[in-house]
């Protein structure tokens, strides 16, 4: 068993205990049925990575896993938002034992970590940490491809920052370049939602990307304001039909600063304009009633705090709750 986390606590709702298939046994019976059972799958897994050693503002996303599985405990299992019983299949295995210091090591021993998930057919739910963790969660279900990469998975990554500068001060493995080894990885689509803060070097990149779309908080948002920040703009109703239009394999990473500072101050670098909750609980609703395609992995990152309690911690439980009623 290589499974290397340890339980500081447990999600509210998650069911007692987590029976892991034996990795080794895996890898020889792993065959294209059981990777169809995985795809269709019902079950997640919840592992914390409580890292942020790359953090470049403000610290303390490696609090964040304690704090959101406190939070979580404010919410009745019946989800009257969306008049459904949080009663689906769920684990929360704990937080991963990290490499303080040393991104890559960590992001190696959470793949590893997701793997054992994926081999009994229990999707990942990662609470970061710094958005850099995302790579070790991604990478797993890409090795579970035919070809190794994202070619058949659409990732739709909500943030304000776009994050696909190929360095980030020096660095290859930051929170600030995660979108850039993530499209490395030859995503099918990378959907961008939220934007609203990039270097000149990232506007070029991403221009004359067909599979690169870009939704700006500017023209999403309920009280957007007059303009645009580009020539084809997509407005909110753009944004629902482009999620209505996906099919196939589906990955989701929420970095907290996408939401609004006024609703979600305490994350590593909060940025004016955002999303506000209403919008996002829309584009998880819109995700749901999409029969065509099915969410392998998700992760939530980037809330930066050590205040129990705290309205951001909050917020993050919410979007968890949320999406396993809808999701499970
Ligand atoms: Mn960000």
């Amino acid at each position: 068993m290589l499974f290397n986390t340890y339980e500081p606590g447990k999600f509210a709702f998650s069911q007692e205990s987590i029976d892991l298939y034996d990795s080794n046994q895996r890898d020889d019976d792993l065959n294209n049925q059981s990777v169809d059972d995985f795809i269709k799958s019902k079950k997640w897994g919840i592992i914390g990575v409580p890292f942020d050693s790359t953090c470049s503002y403000h610290h303390g996303s490696r609090y964040a896993p304690t704090l959101i599985r406190e939070a979580s405990f404010g919410f009745e299992q019946y989800n009257c938002e969306f008049d459904k019983l949080l009663d689906g299949e769920f684990y929360d295995c704990g937080d991963l034992n990290v490499v303080h210091g040393n991104c890559m090591k960590t992001c190696e021993i959470l793949e590893d970590s997701v793997k054992e998930l994926i081999g009994s057919n229990i999707k990942p739910i990662i609470i970061g940490g710094e958005h850099s963790v995302s790579l070790g969660s991604i990478s797993a279900l890409a090795s579970l491809e035919e070809y190794g990469d994202l070619r058949d998975i659409t990732v739709i990554h909500l943030d304000a920052h776009r994050d696909i500068i190929d360095e980030y001060i020096g660095e290859k493995y930051s929170h600030a370049s995660i979108m850039k080894r993530v499209y490395d990885l030859n995503p099918k689509e990378l959907i961008q939602i939220g934007i609203r803060s990039f270097s000149i070097e990232e506007k070029e990149f991403v221009e004359n990307k067909e599979n690169i779309s870009s939704f700006y908080a500017k023209n999403i948002t309920s009280n957007n304001g007059n303009g645009s920040i580009s020539e084809n703009v997509k407005t909110f109703e753009d944004l629902l039909s482009k999620i209505d239009s996906i099919e196939g394999k589906v990955y989701i990473s929420i970095d907290m600063d996408v939401f609004d500072p006024s609703i979600a101050p305490s994350v590593g670098n909060p940025t004016p304009n955002g999303l506000y909750y209403r919008e996002f609980q829309s584009i998880f609703e819109s995700l749901s009633f999409n029969e065509k395609i099915d969410i392998i992995g998700f992760d939530l990152v980037e809330l930066a705090s050590d205040k129990l309690g705290d309205v951001t911690a909050v917020l993050a439980a919410k979007i968890i709750y949320d999406f396993l009623t809808l999701f499970s």
